[in-house]
């Protein structure tokens, strides 16, 4: 018998999830963003700053990924805007079959911006797509310049990389443009954002960025 070699990548069902995923959210020019880094580096503290200004001109939604609690959808609730919560149980990431059903607690097809905030770690998010237009990854300046280095992938997948915490520099060892140059040997022309949720420093940049992305987005819709 002959044999057929097929080099076709075979599609897991959760890259077949996050296609249609894709398909919907630019159909409906909504704005994915896949938000990602270890516990405590300040993503909710991120949205928490910069989603309730959005949300006066945008239509904007939250899915909150943590292993227990309510926790981050109630801080995101207190500014203002609308979220919801995924309780993984022991799951170190989110999938899409996960986010494709919580949409309809939140208004999901009629959204401008949508932000998904991955359960806190450097590794397995990293490896599932959720229809995401892009992917974020932040870090803050207590977890150390090598971590690019020493989590690849991570990096490597993220279109844009955030530096948070940049009011603890003068009392800690960490090299802000060590950290970048890092990042970047990863991930050529990666963008970047250095932050403080405590100062505010960053976050208008931040802001304008996503205006600009969700106006794009739209535009395409
Ligand atoms: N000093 C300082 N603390 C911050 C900053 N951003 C967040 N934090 C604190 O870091 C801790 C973890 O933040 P959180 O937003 O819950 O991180 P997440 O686990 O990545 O969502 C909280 O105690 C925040 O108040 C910052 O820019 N500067
Ligand atoms: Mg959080």
């Amino acid at each position: 018998m002959d044999k057929i070699s097929i080099n076709q990548k075979i599609l897991s069902k959760n890259d077949m999830d996050a296609a249609n995923l894709r398909e919907r959210f630019a159909r409906n020019g909504t704005f994915a963003v896949n938000i990602m880094s270890s516990p405590g580096s300040g993503k909710t503290s991120l949205l928490e700053k910069t989603l309730g200004r959005l949300a006066e001109k945008y239509r904007v939604a939250v899915i909150e990924g943590d292993l227990q609690t309510d926790n981050d959808k109630e801080r995101i609730e207190k500014a203002g805007v609308k979220a919801c919560q995924i309780q993984t149980g022991g799951a170190c990431h989110l999938e899409a079959a996960e986010i494709e059903k919580r949409l309809p607690l939140i208004d999901g097809d009629s959204l401008d911006l949508l932000i998904i905030e991955n359960v806190g770690n450097l590794v397995c998010p990293s490896e599932y797509d959720l229809g995401q237009d892009v992917n974020m990854v932040l870090l803050s300046v207590t977890e150390g310049e090598d971590k690019p280095l020493k989590y690849p992938t991570m990096f490597f997948v993220s279109d844009v990389f955030v530096l948070n915490k940049t009011d603890l520099l003068p009392y800690v060892d960490f090299d802000a443009d060590k950290a970048e140059e890092n990042a970047r040997s990863i991930k050529p022309g990666m963008e970047h954002f250095r932050i403080s949720c405590r100062t505010g420093e960053g976050l208008d940049e931040i802001c304008a960025w996503f205006e600009k992305k969700i106006l794009s987005k739209k535009k395409c819709s």
